[in-house]
């Protein structure tokens, strides 16, 4: 068995918001398993094109096709189109998603709704046009995005963290519906990440940035690089018997509570 159980060749993988960060980390390792890679995003053409061209740098398949994951009018016809134009979807990572910081009591319920409706709803929509072809074929692999925020609050974050604790029992229950079809349906839950969304925490000096460095045990933030080793085992023969759990890397951060600030 060996590496063959790690091994995607030929599989077709769409990973929503891949076009940057973490979505492009987890996709670009996939491609380098074998995997051909549907990327998505919804912000402009442009950004799709500038990320194929990537992918292709790399020797990986890659297609891109821009949808809104909370439309789920164009979600249909874009995976009926991808089906038709690149063929069945073996790899399903649900990783779009947006953040905004704002203290509960300040936050406009539009806003509340909008995350809501990125990180919790859209997973939703896109799996459940997906899963179907998985269902015929008795054979899928599904990973949706969570968060640290899927187990623990954060001041200014409360909408994120709704959103991510409730997508980790919507994998919960995908993985209770659909495992009985041979569909596996997993979670990562990515610790604190250098990314575009981490940006302006992430500052030299900033409160927030000095906070992680000490509440993280590896004492560093995660390089998104560091996603693909467990994307590629729950998108592989590797993960077969795994299903509903949430994979949190996270440099330690969920194992301990931490250390005084003045503490080697
Ligand atoms: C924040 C961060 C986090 C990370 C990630 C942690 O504001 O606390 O943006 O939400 O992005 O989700 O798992």
């Amino acid at each position: 068995m060996g590496l063959s159980l790690f091994d995607i060749t030929g599989r077709i993988a769409l990973v929503t918001g891949s076009t940057h960060g973490l979505g492009m980390a987890m996709a670009e390792g996939l491609g380098k398993a074998g995997a051909t890679i549907i990327v998505n995003g919804n912000s402009s053409q442009k950004k799709i094109d500038q990320a194929i061209k990537y992918y292709k740098s790399l020797g990986i398949k890659a297609k891109g096709y821009k949808f809104d994951v909370t439309d789920e009018v164009a979600v249909k016809e874009a995976i009926e189109k991808i089906q038709t134009e690149i063929g069945l979807i073996d790899i399903l990572i649900n990783n779009a998603g947006i953040i905004k910081r704002t203290p509960l009591e300040e936050m406009e319920v539009a806003d509340f709704r909008e995350v809501i409706d990125v990180d919790l709803v859209s997973p939703f929509i896109v799996s459940k046009h997906v899963v179907k072809s998985m269902i015929n074929r008795k054979q899928g692999k599904i990973i949706n995005i969570c968060s640290m925020m899927s187990e623990l609050g954060r001041n200014t974050v409360g909408a994120y963290a709704a959103a991510k604790g409730g997508l980790k029992m919507l994998t919960q229950n995908m993985a209770t519906e659909w495992a009985r079809h041979n569909i596996q349906v997993n979670g990562i839950g990515p610790g604190y990440f250098a990314t575009s969304q981490t940006d302006l925490i992430r500052v030299e000096g900033h409160p927030f940035n000095e906070f992680i460095l000490n509440r993280t045990p590896a004492a560093k933030w995660g390089d998104p690089n560091d996603l693909a080793g467990t994307a590629i085992y729950l998108a592989s023969k590797a993960s077969d018997f795994v299903n509903g759990h949430i994979v949190y890397v996270d440099g330690g951060i969920l194992a301990t509570i931490g250390k005084p600030s003045n503490e080697v």
